[in-house]
C-alpha cells in the first residue's frame, strides 16, 4: 500500500472507531444538496467546511454542527448511524476542519486551551465556533437562526469549547466523551502517570502533518516496542527528533503545572449557558474521566434544569455507531445504542432546537449493567439511595464487608520494571492499528490472563447470595509500603461470573472489570510538587475509581486486584524517585517489594456505593 493511502486508511480507522462503522456505500448522501466552502475566522484565517441541506427542505432548520480534527471527507458517514435519527428529524449539518487540520487554514494546537476572561483579542476553538455560526447564520439560507453542536472525543471537546462564550444562536451541545482534563484523568495521563502508548501515538499521529499518520511501528507487538525503547528520553532520541510539540510538552510537564491548568476547561465553566446532554461510556477506555467532570461542572450551576448526563454500556464513542447490544462477549440484552440514538439524543436536539417536546429524560440516565437495565436518577451521583460499604482485603485473598482485626498483616509482591504486566492480551497491537486492533474493547478482556502472576494481588468474596447494585463513586483506600522511593497502584474492581455458567459457557468464570485507576505515588501529597516515598512507611492511598451504576448478580463474586505495572497504557514508573519520569537513566528502573496492608490499623479496602433504595 502506498504511504498516502496508508494515512488515508489510518483516518478512517480513527473516525469509523470514534463513530462506528458504516457501510460501504452512502446512500443517504443523495438526499442532501453539499457545499463546500472555506469560512472566514475574525484573523483572516479560513477554515474547510461542508454543509449538508436536505433536498427536501420544506421550513427554515436549525444547524447541527461539528467540528474535527480527523478530517471531513468522509462526513457523509455520520448519516449512516450516529446522525440517522438527527437527519430523519431534518437539519442542516454542517462539518468542519478545526484550524490547522486537513483542508483549515492556520496552525493546529492540541486542545488550545480557552482565552483567558475577557482577553478578547485572543482566538480560541470557541472564538472559531462563534465566527463559525456566525458566518452561516448570514449565508445559508433558510435556516431558523438556532444552531446545535456535537461530536464524541475530540469533537466533543471541540462542543464544550464552543459554548463557554457562545453565539447567541446557540442553543443546544452534546459534548459526548470530551476529555475535561488530560493530567487528572483523560487520554494523556491519570493521577499523573502517564498514558505512554497512547499519548505517544495519538501525539505522533496528529502532529505529524496536516492529516493524521500512524507511527511506524517495526513491531506488531507494541509491548515489545515499549519495552525495548527503554526510558522516555529515547522517544526524542531516537524517533520524534524533538519535532512533535505535545511529546515535548509532556517531558517539560511532568507534573501538574500551568500548562495542564490552562488546558482544562473546568475553571471557564461559570454558568449553563447552552442546554447540554453529556454522554460517557461505562468502559471507555480513552475519556471517561472528562464527560463526568463536565457534567459535574455544569451541574454546580444548573438552577434551571439544563443539564442532563447519559451513561451507556458503551467503549469510546460506541453509542455513535454500534448497535449497542454488546461489548466484546458482554450482553446487554438490547440495542443501547441505537436506543441512545433514536430516543434520546435525536429527541433531545430536537426540544431544543425545534421546540418539539416534553422532554422524557431525566437529570441522568445510566445503564446498569448486570442487570441490564436503564436507570433514571435525580442527581448523578445519587445523592440518598445508596449506602457505603466497604470491603476490606483479607486474610487468604478473600474480600470482606468485615473490617480485618490483624495488628500487622499484609501481602507483598515484587514490582519489576523489566517485567512489566500487560494491560490487555498479548499482542498489543498499535492503538489505531488500520489492520485491526483490540484497543477498544480492553477495559472488558478476562482478567484472568494477569491472576497467575505473583506481582498482581487478588481478593474475593464467596458467591454472592443476593444481588449487590453499586450507583455512584467507587474509592480505592490503599495502606502500601514500597522498598523504593516512588511506586504506582492500580486497583481493579471486578466482577466474577459464575464458574458453571450454561446460560453461556464463554462467560463461566469471566473476569470483567468493572471500575479501574491508577495512581502515580510520588503524587500523594501534591500533584503539583511530587516527593520520593520514605522506604518501608505505610502510606494511605486514597484514590476515585469513578462512578458506576452495575450489579454482581447472585452468585457472582467481587473481586480486587492490585499491581504495579499496566504496560504499555501507563509507562514504567523507576520506583527509584527522579526528578522527571521522562528523564529516567536506564540505572533508576529497581524491582521494588510492594507492601498492601490489611490490619487493623491499615485496612486497605474499596469503598462501594451500595443501593439501598432503587430510583423511583
Ligand atoms: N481520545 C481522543 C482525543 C480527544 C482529545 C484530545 C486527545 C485525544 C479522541 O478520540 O478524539
Amino acid at each position: 500500500m502506498r504511504v498516502r493511502d496508508w494515512h488515508l486508511r489510518a483516518a478512517l480507522v480513527i473516525a469509523l472507531l470514534v463513530i462506528g462503522f458504516a457501510p460501504a456505500s452512502l446512500q443517504d448522501q443523495g438526499a442532501f444538496a453539499v457545499r463546500d466552502v472555506m469560512i472566514p475566522m475574525r484573523d483572516g484565517v479560513r477554515l474547510h467546511a461542508k454543509i449538508f441541506t436536505p433536498k427536501d427542505q420544506a421550513a427554515p432548520l436549525p444547524f447541527v454542527i461539528k467540528r474535527t480534527p480527523y478530517g471531513i471527507n468522509g462526513a457523509a458517514s455520520n448519516f449512516v448511524t450516529y446522525f440517522q435519527a438527527l437527519a430523519d428529524e431534518g437539519y442542516i449539518f454542517v462539518f468542519q476542519d478545526i484550524r490547522g487540520k486537513y483542508g483549515s487554514e492556520g496552525t493546529f494546537v492540541m486542545q488550545r486551551p480557552a482565552r483567558a476572561p475577557g482577553d478578547t483579542a485572543a482566538l480560541d476553538e470557541g472564538t472559531d465556533t462563534y465566527d463559525t455560526i456566525e458566518w452561516l447564520l448570514k449565508n445559508v439560507p433558510r435556516n431558523n437562526g438556532r444552531a446545535g453542536m456535537l461530536g464524541i472525543s475530540y469533537d466533543g471537546w471541540t462542543t464544550i469549547m464552543g459554548a463557554l462564550e457562545p453565539h447567541p444562536a446557540l442553543k443546544a451541545i452534546s459534548p459526548q466523551a470530551s476529555p475535561a482534563d488530560m493530567w487528572l484523568g483523560d487520554d494523556f495521563h491519570h493521577n499523573g502517570a502517564f498514558r505512554l502508548s497512547y499519548g505517544f501515538e495519538y501525539a505522533a499521529m496528529m502532529e505529524s502533518g496536516k492529516d493524521v499518520q500512524q507511527f511506524a511501528f517495526d513491531h506488531y507487538d507494541t509491548f515489545d516496542w515499549y519495552l525495548a525503547l527503554g526510558s522516555l528520553a529515547n522517544v526524542n532520541a531516537r524517533h520524534l527528533h524533538g519535532k512533535i510539540p505535545t511529546w515535548n510538552d509532556f517531558v517539560a510537564h511532568p507534573d501538574y503545572d500551568d500548562f495542564w491548568k490552562r488546558q482544562t476547561m473546568i475553571p471557564h465553566i461559570r454558568d449553563v449557558k447552552v442546554p447540554t446532554l453529556s454522554v460517557a461510556g461505562w468502559w471507555d477506555q480513552e475519556d471517561f474521566y472528562g464527560p463526568i467532570r463536565i457534567y459535574d461542572a455544569l451541574e454546580r450551576h444548573d438552577a434551571s434544569r439544563r443539564n442532563f448526563l447519559v451513561v451507556g454500556p458503551w467503549r469510546h464513542g460506541g453509542w455513535g455507531g454500534d448497535a449497542g447490544d454488546r461489548l466484546g462477549p458482554i450482553p446487554f440484552d438490547s440495542s443501547t445504542g441505537k436506543y441512545f440514538r433514536d430516543r434520546i439524543q435525536a429527541p433531545w436536539f430536537a426540544h431544543f432546537l425545534k421546540d418539539k417536546g416534553p422532554l422524557d429524560l431525566p437529570e441522568a440516565l445510566t445503564f446498569e449493567a448486570g442487570t441490564n437495565r436503564w436507570q433514571r436518577w435525580d442527581a448523578w451521583p445519587p445523592r440518598s439511595n445508596t449506602t457505603e460499604q466497604r470491603a476490606y482485603f483479607s486474610a487468604d485473598r478473600t474480600l470482606s464487608f468485615t473490617p480485618p482485626a490483624d495488628a500487622a498483616a499484609f501481602d507483598q509482591y515484587v514490582s519489576d520494571p523489566a517485567f512489566p504486566v500487560p494491560y490487555r492480551h498479548r499482542p498489543i497491537q498499535p492503538t489505531y492499528f488500520p489492520g485491526g486492533s483490540k484497543w477498544a474493547t480492553w477495559l472488558v478482556e478476562d482478567q484472568r490472563f494477569v491472576g497467575g502472576r505473583a506481582d498482581v494481588l487478588t481478593w474475593t468474596t464467596p458467591p454472592l447470595d443476593t444481588n449487590v447494585t453499586i450507583a455512584g463513586e467507587v474509592v480505592a483506600h490503599l495502606f502500601a509500603a514500597t522498598t523504593g522511593t516512588d511506586a504506582d497502584w492500580v486497583v481493579k474492581l471486578i466482577d466474577v461470573y459464575p464458574e458453571q455458567y450454561p446460560r453461556n459457557w464463554d462467560l463461566a468464570g469471566y473476569q470483567l472489570m468493572v471500575s479501574n485507576e491508577v495512581f502515580r505515588g510520588r503524587y500523594r501529597r501534591s500533584f503539583e510538587k511530587p516527593e520520593p516515598i520514605a522506604p518501608n512507611e505505610v502510606v494511605e492511598y486514597p484514590f476515585s475509581l469513578h462512578t458506576q451504576n452495575y450489579t454482581f448478580l447472585k452468585g457472582h463474586r467481587v473481586m480486587v486486584q492490585v499491581q504495579s505495572t499496566w504496560f504499555p497504557i501507563i509507562d514504567r514508573n523507576p520506583q527509584t524517585f527522579v526528578p522527571n519520569i521522562f528523564e529516567a537513566k536506564p540505572a533508576d528502573f529497581r524491582p521494588a517489594t510492594h507492601r498492601i496492608y490489611r490490619s487493623a490499623p491499615h485496612p486497605s479496602h474499596v469503598v462501594l456505593p451500595v443501593v439501598v433504595r432503587p430510583p423511583s
